[in-house]
Parts: structure tokens; C-alpha cells; sequence
């Protein structure tokens, strides 16, 4: 019988009010229960959201390096506890276990990285148009904000929003994917050993609709950071306009890589195998569209669907296999869809296209590495994000064309170019609409000391990560302080120079 586990709310751990709870399953044996989860709803967020609201104060006037200092400590833990939490994430996630190590890693990564933001958390200094007066900008924290994050990597996307948060001086309610609870939960375990006071990060978990839409709607929450679907990205914006909160969104991808007849076609492939099928394509940066000059399109095609062939597939934690199970059967069914629609649409299906069966894999998610051939532009499988192991092949003449496939979507999020012509590099990289540009390295892999986010409907204009973390988990406030002891009108009594 898997552990009941609770939600996190003013220091405490408590059941849901409403006693109802959900099992977080294995995905690669859906026989085996990860966890039980509360059930939250409106009573239970309210309650996270008063928590929050009361620790505020006390939390926003201890000085930043001081919130910095337990952010360290954090990170310390994870790599203390890094094995165990990668075994977890492959168990309750699927991921690989060497993938779900390097997703504690972005984890410590961003706790010594943003750590060292509660000593600089950088304001402005600039000179006052009128004599003794002195003008500055400091960083203040919003206040309550909302943390919403997603099972794809369910420790380090949860830190990236947690940790900033945090150094700047805000309170937090969080609320984990109900696919990822356990991860979630081990995670605000070390935030409690390490000494965060309580009510100052609260957990909820539950589902969107139910534990998530009451965060939203609350005027008491001053921002919400979420990483998912457009779809819900959208509902989440329009829902919080309404009380005029920030609203962060990282949101769908559909990057595409452009293989010239320059590049290294060898170091391509080994790009593409990884961009497109690690993770088993549940990364919003997963190489989901392969765009191939005509001269080398062939040659290429033929050895991707060689080397796709001989992945191995199954469960994350045997360390011979390569590609781990689907989340849920939900996603499994969506991606077995998406085949059809290539099929209906005309693509060729080259490699793959349907669900893995036997022994093993009837226990589990899995789906074979699929490879969609001779794919237009326009087609549905070339447009819309997948977010599974299927990547769409797409030949096309000149490097304009190249730019213009890969600039055909919605998205906006990575983007990638092998050549070795340094001209074609620089030219992608001012072509290529998207937060992310890779030159001869593929569309995933993203570090955290520089901006992560997109363009178009991968975001509303925001970047998580890098310097852009603290700015965003701050409000800027313009301090004036005169001390000529007199009336100075600013624009009205600045003296006149020159003329
Ligand atoms: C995501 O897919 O949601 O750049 C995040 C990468 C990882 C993060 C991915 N560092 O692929």
C-alpha cells in the first residue's frame, strides 16, 4: 500500500478538507502506486492562499541574503538526496534515470545560481535632473504569488519558479501536476529541512480545474507562473485578467532543427536522435519537426530511421534503456492519434506509429519512435505540439525556405541550425523566431543562467530563468529622496544649461 501524503499549508501537513484523494501511478507499470494524494479544492487553496498571505510580512523583511541562504541549503539537499529523488522521478515520471538525475541537477544548478541573487537582487542608481536629490530603483517582492508546474520535469521547472520566488521575497502557493505529486511533495520536504518558515510555501495538489482555478481567480494571489498547454495558458490569462495579476506563462513548442548541406551530418544525427526522442519527446523544447536541405535530405532521412530503429525502449530505471514510457494513457492515446492524422494528411509514417505491446510494455505507456516522412508545412503533425516520441521530417531547397518552415507555427519556443558556415549560423540566428537558438547542438538542453521562455503563443512575454528571475519575481519601485530641504519641482525648476 503506497504512503498517504498530504498537503503542505502554514507549516503544517493536512489532509484535504473535503477527505478526498487521488494515487499517483508508475507510467511504465501502471499496477504501481507512487503515492496518494489529497484531493484539493477552493477550501483547501483559500486556505493555502490565507497561509501565505499571513507569512508575507515577516518573509518579504528578512533580508535577501538571509532567504538566499535557505535556497542554498536547499540545494544542498538535492544534491545530497539527488539518487534517490532521480529514482522517484523515474517511478512516478518516466523519465530515464539518467534524465531524471540531470533534472535534480537543473534543480541544484538553479538553488547556487539564484542563491547568490540574495546578494545583488540589483536596483538602479541614476541622477536626479535637480540638485541634492538623489534617485534610485529597488526590487520589491509581489506578494502572494502561484506556482503552477507540469510532469515533464517535475523537479526542476517547480524550482526554477520556487527558488526566485523565494530570494525575492514572496510567498508561495504551489500547485504540482497531478501526475508529479510525489516529486512535488519530496521536494517541499527539503524546503521544510532546511528551514523555510512556515506558511511562507504552501502545497496544494490536486487537479487544474479543482486546486488550480481558485488560485487564479483569488485577488490575494499577485502572480501566477505556469509552464503548460497553450490551451490552458490561455484560460489561465484570460481567467486573471479579471483581477489584474501578473501572469508568466511558458507554454507549447513545436522547435524545429535546420540540417544544411554543410553541416556535420554525423553530429546532426547523434542532435537529432537526442532532441527528438530523449525524454521520449515530452520536452516543450523537443525536436518535433527535422528540417532537411534537399541535398542531404535523403541521405539523412535513411540513417535517422536506421539509428530511431535501434533505440531502446522500456522502463526508466533498467539503465539499458534509452526512451522511457508515455505519462498517462491520456497522452498515449493523443499521440497514437496524431499517426492517424499523418497518415490521413499524406505524411509517410517511416518509422514507428504505434503502441508498444508485450510483456513489459503492456504494463506501462509506451510508444514505438516514430518518424513522419515528406511532411508539409501545413499538415496538422507540422503545426501542432505532439509532445511525444514523434518528430516530422521536412525537406526544402534553400535556407530561406529552411527559415520559413521553421517560422510557420504558432510557437516560438527553441530552435536549432547545424552548419559549419559561421554566415548561415549568424544569419538563423537573427532569422529564427524563438527564445532559443542552438548553433550544431539540438533544440533541448537549455542552461539556467540564461533566459527560458519563447516568442508568439509560447509565452506572454516573459522569460524564466537567468537575470530575468528575480526581475520577474519583483516589482520595480522608484525612491526619490531629496535633501536640498526645499520645495524642488521636477520638469518646473531644473536649471537651463546651454541655448
Ligand atoms: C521543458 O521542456 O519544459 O532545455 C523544459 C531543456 C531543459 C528544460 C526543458 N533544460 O530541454
Amino acid at each position: 500500500m503506497a504512503d498517504v501524503c498530504k498537503n503542505y499549508i502554514g507549516g503544517k501537513w493536512v489532509e484535504a478538507q473535503g477527505g478526498e484523494t487521488f494515487v499517483s501511478i508508475n507510467p511504465a507499470n501502471k499496477d504501481e502506486a507512487v503515492g496518494i494524494f489529497q484531493r484539493s479544492k477552493t477550501d483547501d487553496v483559500v486556505a493555502a492562499i490565507d497561509a501565505a498571505h499571513a507569512a508575507f510580512h515577516a518573509w518579504s523583511r528578512t533580508p535577501a541574503p538571509g532567504r538566499a541562504e535557505i535556497v542554498l541549503r536547499v540545494g544542498l539537499l538535492l544534491e545530497e538526496h539527488k539518487e534517490e529523488l532521480a529514482i522517484l522521478e523515474t517511478r512516478e515520471m518516466g523519465k530515464v534515470l539518467d534524465e531524471g538525475r540531470g533534472d535534480v541537477q537543473e534543480g541544484i544548478d538553479m538553488a547556487k545560481y539564484i542563491a547568490g541573487e540574495g546578494r545583488r537582487l540589483f536596483g538602479e542608481t541614476v541622477p536626479s535632473e535637480l540638485r541634492s536629490k538623489f534617485a534610485m530603483m529597488v526590487r520589491q517582492p509581489l506578494g502572494v504569488v502561484g506556482l503552477i508546474t507540469p510532469w515533464n520535469f517535475p523537479i526542476a521547472i517547480p524550482t526554477w519558479k520556487i527558488f526566485p520566488a523565494l530570494v525575492s521575497g514572496n510567498s508561495i502557493v504551489f500547485k504540482p501536476a497531478e501526475d508529479t505529486p510525489a516529486c512535488a511533495t519530496k521536494l517541499v520536504e527539503l524546503l521544510e529541512e532546511a528551514g523555510l518558515p512556515g506558511g511562507v510555501l504552501n502545497l496544494v495538489t490536486g487537479y487544474g480545474l479543482e486546486a488550480g482555478a481558485p488560485i487564479v481567480e483569488d485577488e490575494r494571489v499577485r502572480m501566477i507562473s505556469f509552464t503548460g498547454s497553450s490551451a490552458v495558458g490561455r484560460e489561465i490569462a484570460a481567467k486573471a485578467g479579471r483581477t489584474l495579476k501578473k501572469v508568466m506563462l511558458e507554454l507549447g513548442g513545436k522547435n524545429a532543427m535546420i540540417v544544411m548541406p554543410d553541416a556535420s551530418l554525423d553530429l546532426a544525427l547523434e542532435g537529432a536522435l537526442w532532441g527528438a526522442f530523449g525524454t521520449t519527446g515530452q520536452r516543450c523544447t523537443a525536436t518535433s519537426r527535422i528540417i532537411l536541405h534537399e541535398d542531404i535530405a535523403d541521405e539523412f532521412t535513411g540513417k535517422l530511421v536506421e539509428h530511431a530503429s535501434k533505440l531502446r525502449v522500456g522502463p526508466g530505471l533498467d539503465p539499458d534503456n534509452e526512451v522511457g514510457p508515455l505519462i498517462n494513457e491520456k497522452q498515449l492515446q493523443t499521440v497514437d492519434n496524431y499517426t492517424r492524422v499523418a497518415r490521413q494528411e499524406g505524411a509517410d509514417i517511416l518509422l514507428g506509429g504505434h503502441i508498444l505491446t508485450g510483456e513489459v510494455y503492456n504494463k506501462g505507456f509506451f510508444y514505438a519512435p516514430t518518424i513522419f516522412g515528406n511532411v508539409h508545412y501545413r499538415m496538422r503533425v507540422a503545426q501542432e505540439e505532439i509532445f511525444g516520441p514523434s518528430v516530422a521530417i521536412m525537406p526544402v531547397k534553400s535556407y530561406e525556405e529552411s527559415v520559413q518552415v521553421a517560422n510557420s507555427t504558432q510557437f516560438g519556443l527553441s530552435s536549432s541550425i547545424y552548419t559549419q558556415d559561421v554566415n548561415t549560423a549568424f544569419r538563423a540566428i537573427q532569422d529564427l523566431d524563438a527564445g532559443i537558438t542552438y548553433v550544431n547542438a539540438p533544440t533541448i538542453g537549455a542552461e539556467i543562467q540564461l533566459p527560458f521562455g519563447g516568442v508568439k503563443s509560447t509565452g506572454n512575454g516573459h522569460r524564466e530563468a537567468g537575470t530575468n528571475a528575480v526581475r520577474e519575481f519583483t516589482e520595480p519601485k522608484a525612491v526619490y529622496i531629496d535633501y536640498s530641504g526645499k520645495l524642488q519641482r521636477a520638469q518646473l525648476d531644473v536649471e537651463q544649461h546651454g541655448a
